[in-house]
């Protein structure tokens, strides 16, 4: 690990022009691992664009540079070198992204997400990390730039979203001592914590109960809910950039279940299906099996069918494991 470490450092030193992206449906960790990378960039005196298929969750508008994300469009590219974060798979890129990361001389993946790379190139992934941000942390730290207040406050939220707020199964040792050191640089963690949190629109809550309301458990272990086009609707949302653990994070507690799920409609017959567990079932290869993916405790996956056939083929195959 070292040794990958310190060959993207070099190719970090030696090139001049990058390209920074990562999967779509930008989460926390994806958004604030790209801008951390171009706080490195930035301080290495380096060109660099920041390209992603979406804007990101306002949410995270107040990570530093963020302003500097744009939306990809037709004449972009060819980059030197394209560096692709918290993502190592083609299907997880924006189709034009996708292209664009193909066309660069050089790859760089940094990811924490289980397998191979499939992009050629210099691959730092580390499935025993909570977060890319976390292993965002040793390339930085490793470099001659090193961490500032700025870069702490990226990879401290990056940490702090992909691991539930250090309460999910990944939050390692090594998470809450990286966060620790984190903390030396002066940031804000009360302040981050109110930012991620924060609630802008009294509708959102209306919405939640709604969402809770659609409640089913299912044989004890499995605990759904469900948000339809029509609930975002009726509470004036056009297409809310949502991240699937806020409202999973009511429902996680129930006694007894061993998985959570959140089913949404999409729009176009397609159904986004989140899931999350805190037993030993393995939420990502069950999220393979429908063409998505994830992580042992936290995958997705998209269904192109109705509702109830979503819900129907994903809490049979989940009964399956849990036997
Ligand atoms: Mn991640």
């Amino acid at each position: 690990m070292k040794e990958r470490i310190s060959q993207i450092l070099n190719l970090l030193e030696k090139e001049n022009h990058f390209l920074i992206t990562s999967h779509i449906r930008p989460d926390g960790d994806a958004v604030a691992s790209q801008l951390a990378l171009a706080h490195l960039l930035k301080g290495l005196g380096k060109g660099y664009r920041i390209i992603n298929e979406e804007p990101p969750p306002s949410l995270y508008s107040f990570l530093p540079l963020s302003d500097e994300i744009s939306l990809l469009s037709e004449e972009m590219g060819p980059f030197r070198v394209a560096i692709v974060l918290d993502c190592h798979e083609t299907s997880r890129l924006a189709n034009g992204l996708d292209a664009i990361v193909r066309r660069s001389s050089s790859v760089v993946i940094v990811d924490h997400h289980p397998g191979e790379s499939e992009f050629e190139g210099f691959s730092l992934i580390v499935p025993r990390a909570s977060s890319t941000c976390e292993v965002l942390y040793g390339l930085i730290r490793s470099s001659k730039i090193g961490l500032d207040y700025d870069i702490a406050t990226c990879l401290y939220t990056g940490i702090f979203t992909d691991t539930g707020g250090f309460s999910y199964d990944n939050t390692g040792s090594r998470t809450h001592a990286i966060a620790a050191h984190l903390l030396k640089y002066g940031i804000d963690v009360e302040g981050i914590w109110c930012l991620l949190n924060r609630v802008e629109n009294p509708n959102f809550i209306i919405l939640t109960s709604l969402v809770l309301g659609t409640l089913k458990v299912e044989g004890e272990r499995v605990a759904h809910i469900t948000l339809t086009k029509e609930m975002e609707k009726r509470c004036g949302f056009e297409n809310i950039g949502l991240e699937a653990d806020i409202l999973l994070r009511h429902i996680r507690p129930l006694r007894g279940v061993k998985v959570s799920i959140l089913f949404r409609e999409l729009g176009d017959a397609r159904i986004k299906v989140s899931m999350r567990t805190s037993s030993t079932i393995d939420m990502d290869k069950i999220a393979r099996r429908f063409g998505g993916g994830g992580h042992p405790q936290a995958a997705g996956c998209i269904l192109y069918t109705s509702l109830e056939d979503a819900k129907e083929k994903i809490v049979k195959e989940i009964e399956r494991w849990i036997r």
